[in-house]
């Protein structure tokens, strides 16, 4: 076990009166063993409680090496993994649930009455997962950086021929060669007027002189998760999408100056978002300025308006205002910043200044 990680998880158990758990996510169950297990439908459940009584209840089809301060717990196809738990869990304490469990075994455990208090449990494990530590913080800068020479191959081969899907198959390869395990999310690769679709889904166009392009991508460096948006131009760029871009670009750096510990999320969202407004591109831009990541590519906590929460030292999240312009031009800059004990550290390094292919 991840003994830091579980201790501090320990500790706000006992503050929330919630003295066991059950994980189920693979993410979550990573966090805490350093054991990556995806058991498709079958249960899996990662038991602690505040006395250090860790069990992984665990199906014999995924061999899990032994993990120090665990007892693991197999079944087979046939067995009733439920009725293990149930054995497990004490019956007259608050158990918190994993807010992933699927809600067959939850109703299972509820109708078997394993326990007479049942509450969310994630937000325990969530915020803590928000605050990363030394080895976190070091694959996500390994993971950054890997994004970092990506997008810089990826830009230098964008070419008329090249579709926004065939440009996906392209970053895939990339990815590969730069020793990332895979995606971190879905590429959004987008061409003109289709970049003012935050989320646009690459298709079948090819670039045009005079579009701007999209490319919001990331990455999985051992399990952690990088991503970052640049928007170029090709062969030539309008002075309205200059200005553009440029303002989108000081929304970024004014909302990457902002962070700092003590700094409210909605602080930074209100950084960012001042310049698209005062510029009265305001009601362009539609999204949150950014996202909290680590292990997944959306970890809990927004960068949001609506997010009073303080952040603190090894918070890692993303800063990307954009502006989209409808039938005409989408602009999205992001980075991953790291609140650091004074300030920030940007981890990404690929320029932002405005390029034309
Ligand atoms: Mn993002």
């Amino acid at each position: 076990m991840k003994y830091q990680r579980l201790n501090n998880i320990i500790k706000s158990m006992e503050s929330q009166n919630v003295p066991q758990m059950i994980l189920s996510s693979p993410a979550s169950i990573f966090y805490l063993t350093g054991r990556w297990i995806e058991p498709g439908e079958r249960m899996l459940t990662l038991y602690i409680n505040t006395d250090g009584d860790n069990k992984l209840i665990v199906n014999e089809l995924f061999p899990v090496e032994d993990i120090e301060g665990v007892d693991i717990i197999w079944y087979k196809d046939t067995d009733d993994p439920i009725a293990k738990l149930t054995n497990i869990v004490d019956k007259d304490k608050t158990l918190g649930v994993d807010k992933f469990w699927p809600a067959h075994f939850l109703i299972k455990l509820i109708e078997r009455n394993a326990c007479k208090n049942f509450v969310n449990g994630s937000p325990i494990i969530d915020r803590a997962r928000m605050i990363k530590d030394k080895e976190e913080i070091e694959m996500m800068r390994e993971s950054s950086r890997i994004n970092d020479n990506v997008m810089s191959k990826a830009v230098k081969s964008l070419c008329q021929e090249y579709s926004e899907k065939k440009m996906v198959s392209i970053l895939a390869d990339i990815f590969e060669e730069e020793n990332a395990e895979g995606f971190s999310f879905s590429p959004i690769i987008a061409y003109g007027a289709n970049g003012a679709d935050p989320h646009h889904e690459p298709d079948a166009s090819t670039v045009k002189p005079g579009n701007n392009v999209i490319f919001d991508i990331g990455g999985v460096r051992k399990h952690y998760c990088s991503d970052m948006t640049r928007t170029v131009f090709y062969k030539n760029v309008s002075e309205e999408h200059r200005k553009v871009y440029e303002l989108v670009k000081e929304a970024n750096l004014k909302g990457i100056e902002a962070v700092k510990p003590g700094v409210r999320f909605c602080d930074i969202d209100k950084a960012a978002r001042e310049v698209i407004e005062k510029s009265g591109y305001g009601k362009y831009f539609t999204h949150r300025t950014g996202h909290s990541i680590g292990i997944e590519v959306h970890d809990f906590g927004d960068v949001s308006s609506v997010n009073t929460e303080e952040v603190a030292p090894g918070m890692i999240f993303s800063i990307e205002p954009g502006i989209y312009l409808p039938g005409d031009v989408g602009v999205r800059i992001e980075d991953l910043v790291l609140v650091t004990e004074n300030g920030v550290e940007v981890l990404n390094k690929f320029t932002k200044d405005l390029i034309v292919v």
